[in-house]
C-alpha cells in the first residue's frame, strides 16, 4: 500500500514538473516575440539616407524609453550637409529619459567626455564651451522630435552619443566620413 501511494505522488509530481516547464517556456516564447516586435518596430521607422533636393543628407535616429538608437552607423562624405532628426518615440519625461545626439571630434575619450556631461545637468548635459564637439541636438524627452543641421567633417569616424548621465554605455553610434 505505502508502494503504491509513492509511486502515485512521484507520477504527480512528475505531471507537475512538465506543467511547470512547458509553461516557463511559454513564457520565454513571448518574451522573445516581444523583443523581436519592438525591433520590427524600430527598424520600419529607420530611415535610410536620402539626399533631398537642397542637396542636404536627411538623417532620422528614432529612439525611446529603452535606452536605443536604431542607427549606429551613418555613411557620408566629407563636406556634405546633414539634417539629423532625432525621434524620441518613448513616453518618459526628458528629465528621466532624456535623449540627444551629441557627435564627438576625433580621439576624444567616451568615458572622460560622459563624466563631464553628467555634471552639466543646468545645460541639457552638454558641458559649456567644450571644444569636444562637432554637433548636438537639444535633450528631448519622450514623444517629441529635435533636428540639426551639420556639415560632415574631414573623413574619419566619429563617435555620437546620447550624454544623458549613463546613457553612452547604451545609445553610442559611429558617423562614417568618407
Ligand atoms: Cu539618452
Amino acid at each position: 500500500m505505502k508502494v503504491r501511494l509513492i509511486t502515485l505522488l512521484s507520477v504527480f509530481l512528475l505531471i507537475g514538473c512538465n506543467g511547470n516547464d512547458s509553461k516557463n517556456k511559454d513564457v520565454i516564447k513571448l518574451k522573445s516575440q516581444t523583443e523581436k516586435s519592438t525591433k520590427k518596430t524600430l527598424s520600419k521607422q529607420k530611415n535610410t539616407l536620402v539626399i533631398d533636393d537642397n542637396g542636404v543628407a536627411n538623417v532620422v535616429i528614432t529612439t525611446n524609453d529603452a535606452m536605443k538608437f536604431d542607427i549606429n552607423k551613418i555613411n557620408v562624405a566629407s563636406g556634405q550637409k546633414i539634417r539629423l532628426t532625432l525621434k524620441h518615440v518613448g513616453q518618459l519625461d526628458k528629465r528621466v529619459m532624456g535623449h540627444n545626439v551629441v557627435i564627438l571630434k576625433k580621439g576624444v575619450v567616451l568615458s572622460t567626455f560622459a563624466a563631464k556631461a553628467g555634471s552639466a545637468s543646468k545645460n541639457d548635459y552638454i558641458p559649456a564651451k567644450s571644444s569636444e564637439i562637432i554637433a548636438h541636438t537639444a535633450m528631448i524627452g519622450g514623444g517629441e522630435t529635435t533636428e540639426i543641421e551639420f556639415v560632415a567633417p574631414e573623413p574619419g569616424v566619429y563617435d555620437y552619443i546620447c550624454s544623458f548621465p549613463g546613457h553612452y554605455a547604451m545609445m553610442r553610434g559611429k558617423l562614417i566620413v568618407k
